[in-house]
């Protein structure tokens, strides 16, 4: 064997082993995104099934109620989903309205005990009103 065939060998090897530990380290960090990977979709899912939402937030619904009850409006603030109607129910024993502060939606008319008031909520943004014959009665939609 000669000088020379055993250089070249050695030569051969070393580039071998520089390409295996390359494809190695490549593997490893393909492992590794992929561990990442399935590490989020579970987290979505996680996330996903989360018990939702405190009371006041019921977008999916398409449905929000509100109360009347005791000259206030229960919950005071609701926030909904473009689409959402919300609907305002006298639960008290003196009649309400329901009446946007800047015409966002036509006035109700005066609510009775137990009479109710729908509006749909198409676009997004802060809808505050009152009750006209109670002006210290307000709420809040926000519309997301
Ligand atoms: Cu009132």
């Amino acid at each position: 064997m000669s000088i020379h065939n055993l250089s070249v060998r050695n030569c051969g090897r070393a580039h071998l082993g520089r390409l295996l530990s390359a494809m190695r380290a490549w593997l490893k960090a393909e492992t590794l995104v992929c561990a990442l990977a399935v590490g989020v979709a579970l987290l979505g899912t996680m996330q996903g099934r989360e018990p939702s939402a405190p009371q006041s937030m019921a977008a999916d619904s398409g449905k929000v109620e509100v109360r009347i009850d005791n000259f206030s409006f229960l919950p005071k603030e609701v926030t909904v989903a473009a689409g959402t109607t919300v609907t305002w129910t006298n639960e008290d024993d003196v009649p309400h309205l329901v009446v946007s502060a800047d015409d966002q939606f036509k006035k109700s008319p005066v609510l009775d005990t137990n009479e109710s008031f729908s509006c749909k909520f198409t676009t997004a943004g802060i809808c505050v009103y009152s009750c006209s014959i109670h002006p210290h009665m307000t709420g809040k939609v926000i519309v997301q």
